[in-house]
């Protein structure tokens, strides 16, 4: 009998005590990131078993309603949104919540307030939903100076200034993946206990990647640095081999791929989108937080994506 892997078996580092431990790294916490973490668990579990019995539950389908990118939103989306908020909300730790379905920040009743803004989009890739492809929810968490007085303003901070991010991906398992700015941890729910248990601890990004994953179908729409670019990945001039090509056109499923094998993920601004597709806050800053706190990095062309300040929440 293997008895060191029955040890392992049998210690189970869940995500709370995870996040537990790290919060007793900071002598002076007071446990408000750990409660709002624990939130943010609950709505994930609640999204991936809704996920998971989609197609039975008539879950799949539109909910009849467009949302602020003007993208109609299935009936998943608008669960998932009200989910997370109610979750956010009854933390008793946020002041200000940011979602990628809302049109409006929503200002929590002052009763209620703590500490935190999340900005989240809480059912990434929602064009996958009807045909069982992976879909996610993204998150970041930001620090508010006055949550009696926070404004708009506030929230529109820098991605560097994001203290904890994470996703979880509703996929073959459903895996959350959180940094709290000392590494990138990955744990897989386990629906026998209920419980996120650690899978990847301390994930790295391997230095060299052998995929890269981009819409080529927008292909004549970018500009001459990024069509070439994609070019020599797949003509390469160096005498190495050509890279493969992955895509998903989840965000979450892409990235997480990426994060493991290595490689790169791209979706370019275009003649199409000036700015990119995709969302600032929701999506570009708590993905490029959790690739660089796993050795990797996050352009957008002209330079660090996290030194962007967000003109506005959309
Ligand atoms: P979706 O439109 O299905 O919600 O930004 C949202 C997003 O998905 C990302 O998850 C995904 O990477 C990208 O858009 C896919 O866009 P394309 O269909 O244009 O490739």
């Amino acid at each position: 009998m293997d008895h060191a892997a029955d040890t392992f078996r049998t210690d189970l580092m869940t995500i709370t005590r995870h996040v537990l431990n790290e919060q007793s790294r900071h002598p002076e916490s007071r446990g408000d990131l750990t409660i709002l973490l624990s939130h943010i668990v609950l709505g994930c579990k609640f999204v991936a078993s809704a996920v998971n019995k989609a197609g039975l539950a008539k879950l799949t389908g539109l909910a009849g309603e467009t949302n602020v990118q003007g993208e109609e939103q299935k009936k998943l989306d608008v669960l998932s949104n009200e989910v997370f908020v109610n979750a956010l909300v009854s933390s008793g730790r946020t002041c200000v919540l940011v979602s990628e379905e809302d049109e409006k920040a929503t200002f929590v009743d002052p009763k209620l307030r703590g500490k935190y803004c999340v900005c989240f989009d809480p059912l990434d890739g929602s064009s996958n939903i009807d045909c069982g492809v992976s879909i996610g929810t993204i998150f970041g968490i930001y620090m508010i100076k006055n949550q009696d007085t926070v404004t708009l303003e506030e929230v529109l901070q820098p991605g560097k200034d994001m203290i904890a991010a994470g996703y979880c991906m509703y996929g073959s398992s459903c895996t959350l993946v959180l940094s709290t700015g000392n590494g990138v941890n990955g744990f897989t729910l386990d629906p026998s206990l209920g419980e996120f248990i650690m899978t990847h601890p301390d994930i790295k990004i391997p230095p060299k990647g052998k995929i890269y994953s981009v819409n080529e179908g927008n292909a004549k729409n970018w500009d001459t640095p990024t069509a070439k670019y994609v070019e020599k990945c797949k003509y390469p001039t160096d005498g190495s081999s050509p890279k493969s090509l992955r895509y998903i056109g989840s965000m979450v499923a892409d990235v997480h791929r990426t994060l493991l094998y290595g490689g790169i993920f791209l979706y370019p601004a275009d003649k199409k989108s000036p700015s990119g597709k995709l969302r600032v806050m929701y999506e570009v800053f708590p993905m490029s937080f959790l690739m660089e706190e796993a050795g990797g990095q996050s352009f957008t062309g002209k330079g660090r994506s996290l030194d962007l300040i967000p003109t506005d929440i959309i």
